[in-house]
This record gives C-alpha cells, sequence and structure tokens, in this order.
C-alpha cells in the first residue's frame, strides 16, 4: 500500500537535478519502508512515512544513536513553533501557510566570504549526512529523530569568520503574512538563537533541512533549521533566514522572554531544575514511562569540554 502513496509536491518541480530522486529508488525505499521495525533495530532510518519529497544522496554518519527512533507521526504532529501557534498540536495545521521555497538564506557578519544563497543551491552545495539524534524538548519531552542535514562546522569553515567573530546568531523568519502567530506579541519576532563558535563548530551541530529521509515539514522548520542534540530544543531555531557571525553574545528570544527560566546556554542538564518543573526526568514520544534524563542527552563525550570551567548552574 505505501508503494501507492503520492509523494507531494515532487522534488523536481521545486529544485533542479540532482536534488531529486527518480520514482524507482522512490519505489524501493517505500518497500524498505515496510521493513521498518527491522531497520530501527538495525539503527536505520524507520521509514520516509511523510508524503514530502525525498532527499537523495545522504551519507550515514558514525554520530547516530541506535536506538529506536520516534515515529514520523508523533514528531510531525507534537511541535513548537509559536509563529503558528502556541498549542504543540496548532504547528502540524497552521504552518501549511509557510512558504518555504524559494528562500534565501543570508549569512553575514564578521566572515570573509558572507553571501544570499538559494536554499536549495545551498544545500546541495554540501554533502548531507542523515544523523538520528536524540532531541529533548524543554518542556520534558523527547524524541529520537533520523535528521538530515549540514555539518555547521562545514559551512563555517567555507565562510571563514575572521578573528572578530566570537558566536553565531540564527535569525528566523518573520513574515505576519505567511505565520498568523506573529500577530500576538506573545515573542519578540523575529525569533533568534545563538552559539558560541566553538559550540556552533563542534561536530554534532547540524544545520538540519529534512527527516526521515525527506525535506523538512514546515511545522519542523521548512527549509533549515538548528539542530543541536546537547541542548533542549529551544535551541533550534527554525526556518532560519540569517546566520550572523558577532562579536558578542547575542540575545536569544526566550532569554529574552524569561531571564530566570532560560539561559544562553540551554545545555540539557537533569541536575539544574527549570523553575517550573525539574528538569531529572523526561517523557519520550510514544512512551508511557518517563526515561531519566542524561547530561548533555547522552553527549557528554563530545561536548563536556566545551564547558570547562563554565560554572553549569548559573550558566543554564
Ligand atoms: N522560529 C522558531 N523556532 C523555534 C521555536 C519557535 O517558536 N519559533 N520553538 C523552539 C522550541 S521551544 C522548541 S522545543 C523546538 C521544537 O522543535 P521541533 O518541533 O522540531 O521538535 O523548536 C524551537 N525553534
Ligand atoms: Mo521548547
Amino acid at each position: 500500500m505505501l508503494i501507492k502513496k503520492t509523494p507531494g509536491i515532487p522534488y523536481s518541480e521545486i529544485t533542479p537535478e540532482p536534488l531529486y530522486r527518480d520514482r524507482r529508488e522512490f519505489i524501493r525505499l517505500a518497500a524498505a519502508a515496510a521493513v521498518g521495525t527491522a531497520a530501527a533495530i538495525r539503527g536505520e532510518t524507520i521509514e520516509a512515512q511523510g508524503s514530502l519529497p525525498v532527499i537523495p544522496n545522504v551519507r550515514k554518519s558514525p554520530l547516530s544513536t541506535t536506538e529506536p527512533q520516534s515515529t514520523y507521526k508523533d514528531f510531525t504532529t507534537y511541535n513548537n513553533y509559536y509563529e503558528f501557534g502556541t498549542g504543540k498540536d496548532e504547528p502540524a495545521v497552521q504552518a501549511k501557510s509557510l512558504k518555504p521555497r524559494p528562500w534565501k538564506l543570508t549569512i553575514e557578519g564578521h566572515v570573509a566570504k558572507p553571501g544570499t544563497f538559494d536554499v536549495d543551491e545551498f544545500i546541495k552545495s554540501y554533502t548531507l549526512e542523515e544523523r538520528i539524534y536524540r532531541h529533548r524538548c524543554v518542556e520534558t519531552w523527547s524524541a529520537v529523530v533520523p535528521w538530515i542535514g549540514i555539518p555547521l562546522a562545514d559551512v563555517i569553515k567555507r565562510v571563514e569568520p575572521t578573528s572578530m567573530a566570537k558566536f553565531v546568531e540564527f535569525v528566523t523568519l518573520y513574515d505576519p503574512k505567511q505565520m498568523p502567530g506573529v500577530r500576538s506579541p506573545i515573542l519578540e519576532w523575529p525569533y533568534i538563537e545563538g552559539l558560541r563558535l566553538d559550540e556552533a563548530k563542534n561536530p554534532l551541530a547540524i544545520l538540519a533541512v529534512g527527516l526521515y529521509g525527506q525535506i523538512l515539514p514546515n511545522q519542523n522548520g521548512a527549509p533549515i533549521r538548528l539542530v543541536a542534540p546537547w541542548k533542549y530544543g529551544f535551541k533550534g531555531g527554525k526556518s532560519l533566514v540569517k546566520i550572523r557571525f558577532v562579536d558578542a553574545q547575542p540575545r536569544n528570544t526566550w532569554q529574552i522572554q524569561a531571564p530566570r527560566e532560560y539561559g544562553f546556554y540551554a545545555n540539557v542538564n537533569p541536575t539544574v531544575d527549570h523553575p517550573r518543573w525539574s528538569q531529572a526526568r523526561e517523557r519520550r514520544l510514544g512512551e508511557f514511562l518517563p526515561r531519566k534524563t542524561l547530561m548533555f542527552n547522552g553527549y557528554t563525550d563530545q561536548v563536556a569540554s566545551l564547558y570547562t570551567g563554565l560554572d553549569l548552574r548559573k550558566n543554564f
């Protein structure tokens, strides 16, 4: 039955070759989806369960977890994206009004090679990797998500930051015409996030452009968003329009909104409670029993050295 599912807009209509996978390959993938459970056990992407265009030529990354993956349905219907409503079920419905293509992404600030790029040209110019990551939402939910993305370090290397660049600011789309939620002043728009330059260069940080084998659904941040898996989900700015290399620590949206509750770093830390809830446990989408939350979301080996000497209770 799966092979009867017609893809939405063929990717060929929104982007030229070679980002388009041919029909035979699509059918092969759909057939592979039928053995999705076995694939999940082997640590492969379970299935392209959506109806969005498939992204070809994706390299598997050794940085992936082999834990069972969350379902596509769960992860695309339980979202935070306030530009499309504050309810977790709202973005899946309301973000239909977002037009993620054509899309311009600007890289600017303290870099030798700034520029504005068509997002699909930008995506095609990098080697894409599938990264199956634990993903931690700040409201105590977690998921395991097969992202497709560009290692952020590759982008940083190409634009050549100057010695003035100390932080990276991620600016997302603000467009009242496409985004019903921005008419209310619930947050300061546009939504902004930031990383220290060395955090941004960490091999785990990616600019995600897809999930479960396909391009990103609007509600998960189409066409391109930040993913830093050792941090709470709110660090992952969605639908990025600008990446700015700056000399001072950027003001990030949630910190502006509630500085007592959200800091700049947002590292997953079971020992520092959120003022309104414990951070010691989390619930994974699709599971009933809570799990113990792991320091740095289980990525301690890869990221702890970024924070030596930093008081993680003060710098939450
Ligand atoms: N532009 C924008 N990006 C955003 C948000 C938002 O409201 N607007 N919410 C953040 C929060 S609070 C979370 S938890 C994650 C959720 O990402 P997901 O829905 O893909 O899990 O997106 C983050 N990125
Ligand atoms: Mo969040």
